[in-house]
Protein backbone atom coordinates (compact mmCIF):
# COMPACT_ATOMS: atom_id res chain seq x y z
CA UNK A 1 0.00 0.00 0.00
CA UNK A 2 0.93 2.95 -0.75
CA UNK A 3 2.40 5.79 2.32
CA UNK A 4 0.28 8.61 2.50
CA UNK A 5 1.75 9.89 5.92
CA UNK A 6 4.90 12.18 5.25
CA UNK A 7 7.31 13.99 7.40
CA UNK A 8 8.06 17.13 6.34
CA UNK A 9 10.46 18.28 9.50
CA UNK A 10 13.48 17.96 6.99
CA UNK A 11 12.04 20.89 5.32
CA UNK A 12 13.45 22.88 8.23
CA UNK A 13 17.45 22.86 7.24
CA UNK A 14 19.18 25.20 9.31
CA UNK A 15 19.83 28.74 7.16
CA UNK A 16 23.80 30.41 7.80
CA UNK A 17 25.38 32.69 6.16
CA UNK A 18 28.81 32.84 8.07
CA UNK A 19 30.55 29.54 8.92
CA UNK A 20 32.55 28.36 12.15
CA UNK A 21 35.24 29.52 10.85
CA UNK A 22 33.87 32.89 10.14
CA UNK A 23 34.25 31.99 6.54
CA UNK A 24 30.94 33.12 4.15
CA UNK A 25 28.88 30.00 2.38
CA UNK A 26 25.79 31.37 0.88
CA UNK A 27 27.11 34.50 -0.94
CA UNK A 28 23.26 34.96 -2.53
CA UNK A 29 21.82 35.28 0.96
CA UNK A 30 24.65 37.94 1.93
CA UNK A 31 22.37 41.12 3.26
CA UNK A 32 23.47 44.44 1.65
CA UNK A 33 25.33 46.29 4.25
CA UNK A 34 27.90 48.66 4.34
CA UNK A 35 31.06 48.80 5.65
CA UNK A 36 30.30 50.97 8.58
CA UNK A 37 27.12 48.60 9.50
CA UNK A 38 29.30 45.53 9.55
CA UNK A 39 31.93 47.29 11.97
CA UNK A 40 28.40 48.84 13.94
CA UNK A 41 27.53 45.08 14.42
CA UNK A 42 30.65 43.94 15.90
CA UNK A 43 31.01 47.05 18.04
CA UNK A 44 27.70 46.15 19.30
CA UNK A 45 28.41 42.72 19.86
CA UNK A 46 31.95 42.85 21.79
CA UNK A 47 30.17 46.00 23.29
CA UNK A 48 27.27 43.65 24.83
CA UNK A 49 29.62 40.77 26.16
CA UNK A 50 31.81 43.30 28.39
CA UNK A 51 28.53 44.68 29.46
CA UNK A 52 27.51 41.07 30.31
CA UNK A 53 30.79 40.70 32.40
CA UNK A 54 30.10 43.74 33.92
CA UNK A 55 26.87 43.01 35.47
CA UNK A 56 27.66 39.34 36.39
CA UNK A 57 30.45 41.10 38.37
CA UNK A 58 28.23 43.86 39.49
CA UNK A 59 25.59 40.99 40.59
CA UNK A 60 28.28 39.30 42.34
CA UNK A 61 29.57 42.35 44.64
CA UNK A 62 25.50 42.96 45.34
CA UNK A 63 25.55 46.00 43.76
CA UNK A 64 22.81 44.70 40.84
CA UNK A 65 19.74 42.44 41.34
CA UNK A 66 18.25 40.06 39.42
CA UNK A 67 20.42 39.61 36.33
CA UNK A 68 20.08 36.62 33.36
CA UNK A 69 23.62 36.35 31.56
CA UNK A 70 23.53 37.08 27.97
CA UNK A 71 27.33 35.64 26.61
CA UNK A 72 27.26 33.56 23.35
CA UNK A 73 23.47 34.93 22.41
CA UNK A 74 24.49 37.76 21.12
CA UNK A 75 24.29 37.78 17.68
CA UNK A 76 20.95 36.66 17.91
CA UNK A 77 20.09 39.06 20.00
CA UNK A 78 21.83 41.97 18.30
CA UNK A 79 21.48 40.78 14.66
CA UNK A 80 17.92 40.77 14.73
CA UNK A 81 17.78 44.04 16.41
CA UNK A 82 20.00 45.52 13.39
CA UNK A 83 17.16 44.31 11.37
CA UNK A 84 14.66 47.20 13.12
CA UNK A 85 13.73 50.93 12.81
CA UNK A 86 12.99 52.90 15.66
CA UNK A 87 9.25 53.12 15.66
CA UNK A 88 9.39 49.15 15.58
CA UNK A 89 7.67 47.56 19.21
CA UNK A 90 9.94 45.61 20.93
CA UNK A 91 8.25 43.17 23.46
CA UNK A 92 11.58 41.06 24.96
CA UNK A 93 11.94 38.74 27.79
CA UNK A 94 14.08 38.64 30.97
CA UNK A 95 17.65 38.02 28.81
CA UNK A 96 16.83 40.79 26.56
CA UNK A 97 18.10 43.91 28.04
CA UNK A 98 20.72 44.45 25.12
CA UNK A 99 18.26 44.99 22.71
CA UNK A 100 16.27 47.45 24.86
CA UNK A 101 19.46 48.79 25.51
CA UNK A 102 20.25 49.45 21.50
CA UNK A 103 16.65 50.76 20.99
CA UNK A 104 17.22 53.34 23.58
CA UNK A 105 16.34 52.67 26.73
CA UNK A 106 19.73 54.07 29.02
CA UNK A 107 22.08 52.10 30.64
CA UNK A 108 21.30 53.18 34.25
CA UNK A 109 17.51 52.41 33.96
CA UNK A 110 18.18 48.74 32.94
CA UNK A 111 20.25 48.69 36.09
CA UNK A 112 17.48 49.92 37.77
CA UNK A 113 15.28 47.09 36.38
CA UNK A 114 17.84 44.90 37.35
CA UNK A 115 17.51 45.91 41.18
CA UNK A 116 13.22 46.04 40.51
CA UNK A 117 13.64 50.19 41.05
CA UNK A 118 10.19 51.08 38.81
CA UNK A 119 12.37 53.71 37.24
CA UNK A 120 14.11 50.58 35.14
CA UNK A 121 10.27 49.96 33.55
CA UNK A 122 9.70 53.45 32.39
CA UNK A 123 10.68 53.51 28.80
CA UNK A 124 11.87 57.13 27.60
CA UNK A 125 9.73 58.66 25.25
CA UNK A 126 10.36 57.43 21.48
CA UNK A 127 11.04 54.03 22.59
CA UNK A 128 9.15 51.52 21.31
CA UNK A 129 9.45 48.79 24.00
CA UNK A 130 8.08 47.33 26.89
CA UNK A 131 10.42 46.11 30.32
CA UNK A 132 11.45 42.53 30.06
CA UNK A 133 8.55 40.26 30.57
CA UNK A 134 9.23 37.78 33.48
CA UNK A 135 6.23 35.25 33.01
CA UNK A 136 7.65 33.29 30.48
CA UNK A 137 5.82 33.58 27.42
CA UNK A 138 3.11 36.49 28.63
CA UNK A 139 4.48 38.99 26.00
CA UNK A 140 3.94 37.02 23.15
CA UNK A 141 0.20 37.04 22.76
CA UNK A 142 0.69 40.64 23.40
CA UNK A 143 3.01 41.03 20.33
CA UNK A 144 0.49 39.76 18.36
CA UNK A 145 -2.24 42.15 19.36
CA UNK A 146 0.69 45.35 18.78
CA UNK A 147 1.82 43.63 15.36
CA UNK A 148 -2.30 43.76 14.90
CA UNK A 149 -2.53 47.61 15.91
CA UNK A 150 0.14 48.53 13.17
CA UNK A 151 -1.47 46.84 10.56
CA UNK A 152 -4.41 48.05 11.12
CA UNK A 153 -3.28 51.84 11.06
CA UNK A 154 -1.29 50.98 8.27
CA UNK A 155 1.83 51.85 9.96
CA UNK A 156 4.85 50.96 8.57
CA UNK A 157 6.68 49.48 11.66
CA UNK A 158 6.76 45.85 12.85
CA UNK A 159 6.11 44.11 16.97
CA UNK A 160 8.97 41.83 17.48
CA UNK A 161 8.66 39.56 20.68
CA UNK A 162 11.73 37.39 21.83
CA UNK A 163 11.50 34.14 24.14
CA UNK A 164 13.20 31.26 24.73
CA UNK A 165 12.67 27.59 23.79
CA UNK A 166 11.08 27.36 27.09
CA UNK A 167 8.60 29.99 26.27
CA UNK A 168 8.09 28.24 22.70
CA UNK A 169 6.37 25.53 25.20
CA UNK A 170 3.99 27.71 26.88
CA UNK A 171 -0.13 27.50 26.02
CA UNK A 172 0.65 31.88 24.72
CA UNK A 173 3.45 30.78 22.09
CA UNK A 174 0.63 28.87 20.13
CA UNK A 175 -2.01 31.12 20.97
CA UNK A 176 0.26 33.85 19.83
CA UNK A 177 1.38 32.32 16.47
CA UNK A 178 -2.48 31.28 15.82
CA UNK A 179 -3.43 34.53 16.38
CA UNK A 180 -1.43 36.74 14.14
CA UNK A 181 -1.53 34.27 11.35
CA UNK A 182 -5.33 34.76 11.26
CA UNK A 183 -5.23 38.27 11.46
CA UNK A 184 -2.26 38.75 9.28
CA UNK A 185 -0.16 40.76 12.23
CA UNK A 186 2.61 42.73 11.78
CA UNK A 187 4.75 40.73 14.24
CA UNK A 188 7.68 38.70 14.43
CA UNK A 189 8.43 36.27 17.12
CA UNK A 190 11.84 35.07 17.87
CA UNK A 191 12.36 32.12 20.14
CA UNK A 192 16.27 31.90 20.76
CA UNK A 193 16.84 28.09 21.05
CA UNK A 194 19.44 28.15 23.74
CA UNK A 195 18.96 24.43 24.39
CA UNK A 196 17.71 24.92 27.67
CA UNK A 197 14.88 26.16 29.81
CA UNK A 198 16.77 26.41 32.90
CA UNK A 199 18.07 23.13 33.31
CA UNK A 200 15.20 21.17 30.90
CA UNK A 201 16.71 20.30 27.86
CA UNK A 202 14.86 21.03 24.13
CA UNK A 203 14.60 17.24 23.32
CA UNK A 204 12.52 17.17 26.80
CA UNK A 205 9.70 20.06 26.06
CA UNK A 206 8.70 19.34 22.39
CA UNK A 207 9.14 16.07 20.11
CA UNK A 208 9.72 18.62 16.84
CA UNK A 209 12.69 18.09 15.54
CA UNK A 210 12.75 22.39 15.14
CA UNK A 211 10.65 25.23 16.48
CA UNK A 212 10.85 26.97 13.59
CA UNK A 213 8.06 24.32 12.47
CA UNK A 214 5.64 24.74 14.28
CA UNK A 215 4.82 27.95 11.99
CA UNK A 216 3.73 25.91 9.92
CA UNK A 217 0.14 25.03 11.85
CA UNK A 218 -0.11 28.59 12.57
CA UNK A 219 -0.15 29.48 8.38
CA UNK A 220 3.08 31.53 9.18
CA UNK A 221 6.66 31.78 7.39
CA UNK A 222 9.00 29.96 9.71
CA UNK A 223 12.75 29.68 9.74
CA UNK A 224 15.54 28.10 11.81
CA UNK A 225 18.57 30.23 12.01
CA UNK A 226 22.68 29.81 12.93
CA UNK A 227 21.88 31.93 16.02
CA UNK A 228 25.64 32.24 16.27
CA UNK A 229 25.60 34.16 12.62
CA UNK A 230 24.35 37.13 13.27
CA UNK A 231 24.62 38.31 9.52
CA UNK A 232 22.12 35.04 9.05
CA UNK A 233 20.22 36.16 12.01
CA UNK A 234 20.23 39.50 10.57
CA UNK A 235 19.13 38.94 7.13
CA UNK A 236 16.13 36.47 8.40
CA UNK A 237 14.92 39.58 10.53
CA UNK A 238 14.97 41.95 7.66
CA UNK A 239 13.40 40.02 5.40
CA UNK A 240 10.45 38.80 8.02
CA UNK A 241 10.28 42.82 8.71
CA UNK A 242 9.90 43.41 4.92
CA UNK A 243 6.99 40.50 4.51
CA UNK A 244 5.44 41.62 7.26
CA UNK A 245 5.11 45.64 6.50
CA UNK A 246 4.47 44.69 2.84
CA UNK A 247 1.45 42.88 3.71
CA UNK A 248 2.73 39.31 3.64
CA UNK A 249 2.17 38.46 7.58
CA UNK A 250 4.11 37.39 10.20
CA UNK A 251 6.92 35.01 11.00
CA UNK A 252 8.80 32.71 13.47
CA UNK A 253 12.26 32.93 13.88
CA UNK A 254 14.08 30.16 15.74
CA UNK A 255 17.82 31.06 16.50
CA UNK A 256 20.12 28.21 17.34
CA UNK A 257 22.55 29.47 20.07
CA UNK A 258 23.49 28.83 23.39
CA UNK A 259 24.52 30.48 26.64
CA UNK A 260 27.61 30.44 28.27
CA UNK A 261 26.37 31.67 31.52
CA UNK A 262 24.29 30.39 34.39
CA UNK A 263 20.30 30.75 33.80
CA UNK A 264 20.55 33.48 36.16
CA UNK A 265 22.75 34.85 38.72
CA UNK A 266 20.20 33.33 41.40
CA UNK A 267 22.24 30.28 42.15
CA UNK A 268 21.62 28.20 39.08
CA UNK A 269 24.78 25.80 38.26
CA UNK A 270 24.69 25.02 35.05
CA UNK A 271 27.16 21.99 35.33
CA UNK A 272 24.46 19.78 36.97
CA UNK A 273 22.90 19.71 33.67
CA UNK A 274 25.30 20.38 31.00
CA UNK A 275 28.63 19.03 29.95
CA UNK A 276 31.97 20.58 29.61
CA UNK A 277 32.36 19.12 26.33
CA UNK A 278 28.72 20.50 25.12
CA UNK A 279 29.90 23.98 26.30
CA UNK A 280 33.12 23.78 24.74
CA UNK A 281 31.18 22.53 21.54
CA UNK A 282 29.20 25.74 21.74
CA UNK A 283 31.92 28.06 22.31
CA UNK A 284 33.65 26.99 19.47
CA UNK A 285 31.14 28.58 17.47
CA UNK A 286 30.88 31.99 18.84
CA UNK A 287 29.17 34.90 17.04
CA UNK A 288 31.94 37.30 18.11
CA UNK A 289 35.45 35.35 17.00
CA UNK A 290 33.18 33.84 13.95
CA UNK A 291 32.44 37.32 12.88
CA UNK A 292 36.17 38.82 13.95
CA UNK A 293 36.99 36.69 11.61
CA UNK A 294 34.57 37.61 8.81
CA UNK A 295 35.59 41.57 9.15
CA UNK A 296 39.34 40.80 8.91
CA UNK A 297 39.77 39.04 6.04
CA UNK A 298 37.77 41.99 4.64
CA UNK A 299 40.27 44.51 6.57
CA UNK A 300 37.32 46.07 8.24
CA UNK A 301 38.51 45.28 12.34
CA UNK A 302 41.50 45.38 14.01
CA UNK A 303 42.81 44.72 18.00
CA UNK A 304 42.74 48.68 18.89
CA UNK A 305 39.22 49.12 17.31
CA UNK A 306 38.16 46.22 20.03
CA UNK A 307 40.09 47.72 22.38
CA UNK A 308 38.66 50.92 21.84
CA UNK A 309 35.18 49.10 22.33
CA UNK A 310 36.04 47.76 25.57
CA UNK A 311 37.15 50.89 27.12
CA UNK A 312 34.03 52.51 25.90
CA UNK A 313 31.89 49.73 27.30
CA UNK A 314 33.60 49.45 30.76
CA UNK A 315 33.86 53.80 31.00
CA UNK A 316 29.72 54.00 30.43
CA UNK A 317 29.01 51.17 32.91
CA UNK A 318 30.98 52.65 35.50
CA UNK A 319 29.30 55.77 34.91
CA UNK A 320 25.34 54.30 34.54
CA UNK A 321 25.65 52.13 37.88
CA UNK A 322 27.05 55.32 39.73
CA UNK A 323 23.80 56.93 38.33
CA UNK A 324 21.91 54.24 38.95
CA UNK A 325 22.84 54.58 42.49
CA UNK A 326 22.27 57.97 42.67
CA UNK A 327 18.14 57.61 42.03
CA UNK A 328 16.21 58.14 44.73
CA UNK A 329 15.32 55.43 46.48
CA UNK A 330 12.49 53.62 45.50
CA UNK A 331 9.20 54.33 47.93
CA UNK A 332 5.78 52.89 48.95
CA UNK A 333 3.79 55.95 47.55
CA UNK A 334 5.90 56.10 44.51
CA UNK A 335 4.38 52.37 43.72
CA UNK A 336 0.64 54.13 44.58
CA UNK A 337 1.26 57.04 42.48
CA UNK A 338 2.26 55.17 39.51
CA UNK A 339 -0.48 52.23 39.16
CA UNK A 340 -3.26 55.15 39.85
CA UNK A 341 -4.20 58.35 38.16
CA UNK A 342 -6.71 58.44 40.82
CA UNK A 343 -6.28 56.68 44.27
CA UNK A 344 -9.17 54.52 45.55
CA UNK A 345 -10.38 55.66 49.21
CA UNK A 346 -8.76 52.36 51.04
CA UNK A 347 -5.68 53.24 49.31
CA UNK A 348 -5.48 57.49 50.10
CA UNK A 349 -5.81 56.46 54.00
CA UNK A 350 -2.60 54.18 53.28
CA UNK A 351 -0.61 56.55 51.31
CA UNK A 352 -1.24 58.86 54.20
CA UNK A 353 0.05 56.64 56.16
CA UNK A 354 3.12 55.78 54.45
CA UNK A 355 4.04 59.05 53.36
CA UNK A 356 4.03 60.01 56.88
CA UNK A 357 6.68 57.38 57.88
CA UNK A 358 8.70 57.82 54.77
CA UNK A 359 8.63 61.96 55.79
CA UNK A 360 10.10 60.70 59.04
C1 LIG B 1 4.82 31.18 33.50
C2 LIG B 1 6.14 30.87 34.12
N1 LIG B 1 6.45 29.60 34.47
C3 LIG B 1 7.65 29.31 35.03
C4 LIG B 1 8.55 30.32 35.25
C5 LIG B 1 9.91 29.98 35.86
N2 LIG B 1 10.95 30.08 34.83
C6 LIG B 1 11.76 31.15 34.78
S1 LIG B 1 12.83 31.05 33.51
C7 LIG B 1 12.24 29.57 33.01
C8 LIG B 1 12.83 28.87 31.81
C9 LIG B 1 12.62 29.59 30.54
O1 LIG B 1 13.42 29.06 29.54
P1 LIG B 1 13.48 29.65 28.08
O2 LIG B 1 12.13 30.15 27.68
O3 LIG B 1 14.11 28.64 27.21
O4 LIG B 1 14.39 30.95 28.17
P2 LIG B 1 15.91 31.12 28.58
O5 LIG B 1 15.93 31.36 30.06
O6 LIG B 1 16.63 29.88 28.18
O7 LIG B 1 16.39 32.33 27.86
C10 LIG B 1 11.21 29.15 33.85
C11 LIG B 1 10.47 27.89 33.70
C12 LIG B 1 8.20 31.64 34.89
N3 LIG B 1 9.04 32.66 35.03
N4 LIG B 1 6.99 31.88 34.31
Amino acid sequence: MKRILENIESQFEMFQILNEKGEVVNEDAMPDLSDEDLKEIMRRMVYTRILDQRSIALNRQGRLGFYAPTAGQEASQLGSHFALEKEDFILPGYRDVPQLIWHGLPLYQAFLFSRGHFHGNQMPEGVNAVSPQIIIGAQITQAAGVGLGYKKRGQEAVAITYTGDGGASQGDFYEGINFAGAFGAQTIFVVQNNQFAISVPVEQQSAARTIAQKAVAAGIEGIQVDGMDVLAVYAATKEARERAISGDGPTLIETMTYRYGPHTMAGDDPTRYRTEETDNEWEAKDPIVRFRTFLENKGLWSEEEENEVIDKAKEEVKAAIKKADEQPKQKVTDLMDIMYEELPAFLKEQREEYQEKESK
